[in-house]
């Protein structure tokens, strides 16, 4: 028996490398050794306000950038998570047996919430339980992520230790699966911070064209000094040397030699080239798949019809255990 794996992506905006490297990557050089459910969480979408019609967009954008970027729908599970209402009926379960005070802790919701003040929504703070809920459905063994989400999967941990000592064993403890390299890829406008969606200016997106991506590259902070190392103290230099080292393969003692004595405008071309020869496959491959709109449809409305009844499984005893109903 395959370990199952679970991970997901909020379609929120333009998937970046950071999402490619520190999460989507891992999970199409696994596919084969787990049993896989990849899902677009756009009920986490909605903690945060979304134009209807483009959140659909979105939706189908982020489950065809799974496909194009190598996950294959008939080996892995590819779905919608509002397509399987046991998401947010579990979520709910859980809301009453997580205590505030460890929602109160997460640091995303800290973060995130301090941006919005008044006007955060009391989905944004029990988001945690729901990202449980997805996880524990399907007895999931381990969840490939970047290392922001470690947090929540630990949660998702407390909480199904929480409920099976309370109501009996039902749920799977779950494990993170976080990259050593690549699990946090910065900003290139503020490398101090995570590369995010919600700031287009510092992201690579997996649809930005060529000059697009060179013209983000070149701009990318970096420092007055000039040797080209790897370096934590120099977050800039440090995370562009990142990226290069997981795109190019090769390892860091080669990377620094290749550029010694070399200036930042030439390292950061010969970065853009890479970059943009990296995503080249998955774009043509991604602009294919959005010409048959109807097959990635068949896809998610077959993968939903697939996985269902685990997740209403699990729900049921679940109740049983609360004696609910
Ligand atoms: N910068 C990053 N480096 C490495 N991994 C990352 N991930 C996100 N940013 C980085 C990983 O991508 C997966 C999906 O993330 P998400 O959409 O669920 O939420 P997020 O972490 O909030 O992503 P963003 O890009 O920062 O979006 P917004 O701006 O909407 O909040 C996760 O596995 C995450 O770890």
């Amino acid at each position: 028996m395959r370990k199952r794996a679970f991970s997901g992506i909020q379609p929120t905006g333009n998937l970046h490398i950071g999402n490619y490297l520190g999460a989507i990557r891992q999970w199409v050089e696994r596919q084969a050794e787990f049993d896989n459910i990849f899902c677009v969480v756009d009920l986490h979408a909605i903690t945060v306000p979304q134009d209807p019609a483009e959140l659909h967009e979105a939706t189908r954008q982020v489950a065809a950038l799974y496909v194009a970027c190598g996950i294959d729908p008939r080996q892995s599970v590819v779905c919608v998570q509002s397509h399987i209402s046991a998401h947010a009926e579990l979520a709910w379960i859980l809301n009453c047996v997580a205590p505030m005070g460890w929602l109160g802790r997460m640091t995303q919701f800290k973060e995130k919430s301090a941006k919005q003040r008044e006007t955060v929504s009391a989905g944004l703070f029990v988001y945690p339980a729901l990202m449980a809920a997805d996880i524990l459905l399907y007895h999931t063994d381990v969840v490939p992520v970047g290392e922001d989400q470690r947090q929540h999967v630990e949660l998702t941990r407390d909480l199904a230790i929480r409920f099976n000592q309370l109501f009996g064993e039902v749920f799977t403890v779950p494990e993170a699966l976080i990259r050593e390299t690549g699990a946090r890829i910065m900003s290139l406008a503020e490398p101090t911070k995570k590369m995010s969606k919600s700031e287009p200016a510092g992201s690579i997106a997996l649809l930005d064209p060529p000059d697009t991506i060179r013209r983000k590259i070149a701009r990318a902070k970096t420092d007055p000094l000039t040797t080209i190392e790897f370096d934590e103290s120099r977050p800039g230099i440090y995370n562009l040397l990142t990226i290069y080292e997981l795109l190019s393969g090769q390892d860091r003692p080669t990377i620094e030699a290749r550029f010694q004595g070399k200036g930042y405008a030439e390292f950061k071309r010969e970065l853009a080239d890479l970059v943009v020869e990296a995503l080249r496959p998955m774009q043509e491959r991604y602009a294919e798949i959005r010409r048959d709109p109807a097959s990635i449809e068949a896809v998610l409305r077959d993968s939903a019809d697939r996985i269902r009844p685990t997740a209403e499984r699990t729900l049921s005893e679940v109740k049983v255990r609360m004696g609910l109903g």
